[in-house]
Protein backbone atom coordinates (compact mmCIF):
# COMPACT_ATOMS: atom_id res chain seq x y z
CA UNK A 1 0.00 0.00 0.00
CA UNK A 2 1.18 3.62 0.11
CA UNK A 3 2.10 5.45 3.35
CA UNK A 4 1.62 9.88 3.47
CA UNK A 5 4.24 11.65 5.27
CA UNK A 6 2.61 14.42 7.08
CA UNK A 7 5.06 17.11 6.90
CA UNK A 8 6.54 16.54 2.97
CA UNK A 9 3.94 15.67 1.72
CA UNK A 10 5.89 12.40 0.45
CA UNK A 11 3.75 9.34 -1.05
CA UNK A 12 6.21 5.88 -0.57
CA UNK A 13 5.44 2.80 -1.58
CA UNK A 14 5.34 0.08 1.53
CA UNK A 15 5.74 -3.49 0.84
CA UNK A 16 3.13 -5.76 2.81
CA UNK A 17 5.63 -7.83 5.21
CA UNK A 18 4.50 -11.43 4.29
CA UNK A 19 7.66 -13.57 4.68
CA UNK A 20 7.44 -16.70 2.67
CA UNK A 21 8.77 -19.82 4.16
CA UNK A 22 12.33 -21.07 4.07
CA UNK A 23 12.59 -23.75 1.93
CA UNK A 24 14.89 -26.92 3.23
CA UNK A 25 16.97 -29.03 0.74
CA UNK A 26 16.77 -32.73 2.03
CA UNK A 27 20.22 -34.80 1.04
CA UNK A 28 20.41 -38.39 1.25
CA UNK A 29 24.02 -39.61 2.25
CA UNK A 30 25.55 -43.05 0.82
CA UNK A 31 27.14 -45.36 2.58
CA UNK A 32 28.77 -48.76 1.89
CA UNK A 33 26.19 -51.36 3.87
CA UNK A 34 22.57 -49.37 2.99
CA UNK A 35 20.63 -51.63 0.68
CA UNK A 36 19.98 -50.10 -2.80
CA UNK A 37 16.42 -51.97 -2.71
CA UNK A 38 15.54 -50.23 0.76
CA UNK A 39 17.08 -46.75 -0.62
CA UNK A 40 14.80 -46.82 -3.66
CA UNK A 41 11.83 -47.55 -1.22
CA UNK A 42 12.52 -45.15 1.37
CA UNK A 43 12.38 -42.51 -2.07
CA UNK A 44 9.54 -44.20 -3.29
CA UNK A 45 7.81 -44.09 0.22
CA UNK A 46 8.64 -41.10 2.01
CA UNK A 47 9.55 -38.62 -0.78
CA UNK A 48 6.44 -39.49 -3.14
CA UNK A 49 9.06 -40.60 -5.97
CA UNK A 50 8.12 -42.58 -9.27
CA UNK A 51 10.56 -45.92 -9.61
CA UNK A 52 12.10 -44.79 -12.34
CA UNK A 53 13.39 -41.10 -10.36
CA UNK A 54 13.94 -43.74 -7.18
CA UNK A 55 16.52 -45.34 -9.10
CA UNK A 56 17.85 -42.52 -10.60
CA UNK A 57 18.57 -40.62 -7.34
CA UNK A 58 19.48 -43.71 -5.36
CA UNK A 59 22.50 -44.20 -8.30
CA UNK A 60 23.31 -40.90 -8.01
CA UNK A 61 23.74 -40.87 -4.64
CA UNK A 62 25.56 -44.42 -4.98
CA UNK A 63 28.31 -42.40 -7.27
CA UNK A 64 28.47 -39.18 -6.00
CA UNK A 65 28.32 -39.49 -1.78
CA UNK A 66 24.76 -37.24 -1.89
CA UNK A 67 21.77 -36.29 -3.11
CA UNK A 68 18.20 -34.00 -2.95
CA UNK A 69 15.71 -35.64 -2.33
CA UNK A 70 13.94 -32.74 -2.47
CA UNK A 71 13.15 -29.19 -1.14
CA UNK A 72 10.50 -28.18 1.14
CA UNK A 73 9.53 -25.88 4.18
CA UNK A 74 11.14 -26.77 7.48
CA UNK A 75 8.64 -28.82 9.21
CA UNK A 76 7.98 -31.05 5.66
CA UNK A 77 11.62 -31.30 5.60
CA UNK A 78 11.64 -32.48 9.49
CA UNK A 79 9.19 -35.12 8.72
CA UNK A 80 11.08 -36.50 6.15
CA UNK A 81 14.22 -36.42 7.61
CA UNK A 82 12.36 -38.20 10.76
CA UNK A 83 10.72 -41.11 8.98
CA UNK A 84 13.93 -41.72 6.62
CA UNK A 85 16.22 -42.02 9.81
CA UNK A 86 13.63 -44.10 12.04
CA UNK A 87 13.03 -46.47 8.96
CA UNK A 88 16.86 -46.93 8.77
CA UNK A 89 17.35 -47.57 12.12
CA UNK A 90 14.02 -50.08 12.80
CA UNK A 91 16.05 -51.79 9.47
CA UNK A 92 19.14 -51.65 11.23
CA UNK A 93 20.82 -49.83 8.24
CA UNK A 94 23.23 -46.85 8.82
CA UNK A 95 21.74 -44.44 5.68
CA UNK A 96 21.98 -40.94 7.07
CA UNK A 97 19.23 -38.43 5.91
CA UNK A 98 19.83 -34.27 6.74
CA UNK A 99 18.10 -31.49 5.64
CA UNK A 100 20.20 -27.80 5.11
CA UNK A 101 18.40 -24.37 4.40
CA UNK A 102 18.43 -23.76 0.61
N1 LIG B 1 26.21 -47.61 -1.50
C1 LIG B 1 25.12 -48.52 -1.17
C2 LIG B 1 25.44 -49.91 -1.68
O1 LIG B 1 26.34 -50.08 -2.46
C3 LIG B 1 23.80 -48.05 -1.76
C4 LIG B 1 23.34 -46.73 -1.22
C5 LIG B 1 22.83 -45.76 -2.07
C6 LIG B 1 23.39 -46.46 0.15
C7 LIG B 1 22.38 -44.54 -1.59
C8 LIG B 1 22.96 -45.23 0.65
O2 LIG B 1 21.99 -43.10 0.28
C9 LIG B 1 22.45 -44.28 -0.22
N2 LIG B 1 24.68 -50.91 -1.23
Amino acid sequence: GDHSDRETGTVTKVRPKTKRPSLYRVLLLNDDYTPMEFVVMVLQDVFNKSREDAMAIMLHVHTQGVGECGVYPYEVAETKVTRVMDAARKNQHPLQCVMEKQ
